[in-house]
């Protein structure tokens, strides 16, 4: 089944957030399947954010990613690519809907509170990057009450 990588920032961090962002992807019917508290290095940032590196926020996302742990995840299930997207909603919290991740508990893009893979190509890849030991390989028992 698919898998996606997904970060909670360290915003997300500290605010007590991480909870919450748990639940709604376990409620949802995803299954998690790599999780660990880090805080990463300015290398491993700036590789994590490469496509970024000509923008002008590139210094202070970086920056930002490395002020403090974060915690990095291996979610799976069906669409779970786009469909973690939906529930974290638009990368600028002015845009992201009310019921989504950044609509209910952020305010400025610069401090959006968690990362989702924008596809399954840089899913693969940034799971990679993130885990290179691997993930758990495990089967829930709630697996046919979720997908036919
Ligand atoms: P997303 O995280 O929704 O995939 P991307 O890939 O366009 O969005 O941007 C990656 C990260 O870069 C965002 N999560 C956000 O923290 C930061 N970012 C994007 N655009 C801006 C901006 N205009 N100013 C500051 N930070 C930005």
């Amino acid at each position: 089944m698919e898998q996606t990588f997904i970060m909670i920032k360290p915003d997300g961090v500290q605010r007590g957030l991480v909870g919450e962002i748990i639940s709604r992807f376990e409620k949802k019917g995803f299954y998690l399947k790599g999780l660990k508290l880090v805080s990463v290095e300015q290398s491993f940032a700036e590789k994590h954010y490469a496509d970024l590196s000509s923008k002008p926020f590139f210094n202070g996302l970086v920056e930002y990613i490395i002020s403090g742990p974060v915690v990095a995840m291996v979610w799976e299930g069906k669409n779970v690519v786009t469909t973690g997207r939906k529930i974290i909603g638009a990368t600028n919290p002015s845009e992201s809907a009310p019921g989504t991740i950044r609509g209910d508990f952020a305010v400025e893009i610069g401090r959006n509170v968690i990362h989702g893979s924008d596809s399954v190509e840089s899913a693969r890849k940034e799971i990679a990057l993130w885990f290179p030991e691997g993930v758990a390989q495990w089967q829930s028992s709630a697996h046919p009450w979720i997908y036919e």
